[in-house]
């Protein structure tokens, strides 16, 4: 770690000293799964934890360590573990600390997998889950027990966009519920827009098949938190239950990606309030969900919590109908889920990422087979707008 205080565009690059091999700049891609002993005694004291070292690239590796020394650095925890997948992240970090009997509080508006993970899996492994609107304080307030073990929820909401106050559910529960750990999920925000750690949280996990890589081609995930219970997720839940490691050549690029994190976020939530502002003044769009406008329920916690308001916005049409043909009709913006790409990516969350709810459970989050979500991308936000103005009309 460097004794200066960057700037956020430089610490990305150089917040982490690291020194490569052979001077290299770029980080090596370690393609290997085992590392060679000096001697036996040396394999045992690197067994037992005596003497620092790689052993197998389950339990660890060079190029995935650096990339989690720098996920750790811009997340403000301690250690980070790197895992093959958002939804390995997710499940490895929630199985590594949940047991049978468990109370867990989740939001009811979570990414379609993870809603899964909590409302169907975790209840078959016994953990008691409520799922509920954790925008509402209130409610929060009497769900939460004196013995809940874990509150999740995400910064920005997949898809409806809603923000929850981090820090005021934070004091909550570490007042109320001394034993019980606050994780969120920070895929659509970054550590560029929001750090949950430093306003309460305890773990923050991420997909960085998303902002973080940035490129559309690594499938990902982190999870970031104090050295105490990352062991635990390391050892536990991407070490033996998951085994859900992330390969070398996808810690490489996701090195390299991160290099223009900044710019490309800069670039994305610029461009992003430039198509919202097309989208609340067009005539075919019933409404908008975006962190950032004034007229969304959760617009003063998404001012005090966010630096910028991101790249995702959804908004509806007017029948499920009409929203299929938006989605056959654009030309310039690219029919697939992910997000977080440079190309703007558009897709319809209730027959897509969240097909896996009942009509009930979208309801219940907030949505509606007639919310279209797009990830603005970096190409010109005026392309962006025509595509999306041509689209409209060829779906009247
Ligand atoms: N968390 C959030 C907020 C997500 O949006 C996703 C994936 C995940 C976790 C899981 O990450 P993965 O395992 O895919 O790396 N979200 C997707 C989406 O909205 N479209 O496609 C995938």
């Amino acid at each position: 770690m460097n004794d200066h205080t960057y700037s956020v565009s430089t610490d990305i690059l150089h917040g982490v000293h690291i020194k490569n091999p052979a001077g290299a700049l770029s980080t090596p891609i370690f393609q290997t799964s085992t590392f060679v002993f000096d001697s036996a005694e040396q394999g045992g004291r690197r067994f037992s934890g005596q003497e620092d070292g790689f052993i197998y690239s389950r339990l660890g590796n060079p190029t995935t360590d650096q990339l989690e020394k720098k996920i750790a650095h811009l997340e403000g925890g301690e250690d980070c573990a790197a895992f093959s997948s958002g939804m390995g992240a997710i499940s490895g970090t929630l199985l590594s600390l949940l047991r049978c009997g468990d109370h867990l509080v989740a939001d009811r508006t979570l990414y379609g997998c993870t809603f899964a993970l909590i409302n169907e899996t975790l209840p078959k492994f016994g953990i008691q889950v409520d799922s509920i609107d954790m925008s509402d304080m209130e409610l929060f307030k009497s769900t939460l027990r004196p013995d809940t073990k874990m509150v999740y929820f995400e910064t920005i909401a997949n898809p409806s966009m809603k923000v929850i106050d981090i820090e005021a559910v934070a004091a909550y529960v570490h007042q109320v519920a001394p034993e019980c750990l606050v994780v969120v999920d920070n895929t659509f925000a970054t550590p560029l827009l929001v750090k949950p750690l430093s306003l309460g949280a305890d773990i923050v996990v991420h997909s960085a098949t998303k902002y973080l890589n940035g490129h559309g081609d690594v499938v990902a995930g982190f999870s970031v938190s104090r050295k105490e219970l990352m062991d635990t997720i390391r050892l536990v839940g991407l070490k033996d239950v998951t085994g859900a490691v992330l390969g070398p050549q996808e810690a490489y690029l996701i090195l390299r990606g991160l290099k223009t994190l900044k710019i490309r976020m800069d670039a994305v939530c610029a461009n992003t309030l430039k198509v919202v502002d097309f989208l609340t003044k067009s005539p075919y769009v019933k409404k908008v969900f975006f962190p950032g406008l004034e007229s969304n329920a959760d617009y003063t916690v998404a001012r005090k919590e966010l630096k910028q308001f991101g790249g995702m916005v959804s908004f509806e049409m007017g029948s499920f109908e009409e929203a299929k043909k938006v989605l056959n009709c654009v030309k310039l913006c690219t029919l697939a889920v992910s997000l977080g790409d440079c190309e703007t990516l558009i897709q319809h969350p209730a027959s897509m990422t969240h097909s896996m709810c009942t009509k009930e459970e979208i309801e219940a989050a907030g949505f509606s087979d007639r919310l279209i979500r797009l990830s603005v991308g970096l190409e010109a936000p005026e392309d962006i707008i025509t595509d999306l103005q041509q689209a409209f009309e060829a779906a009247d």
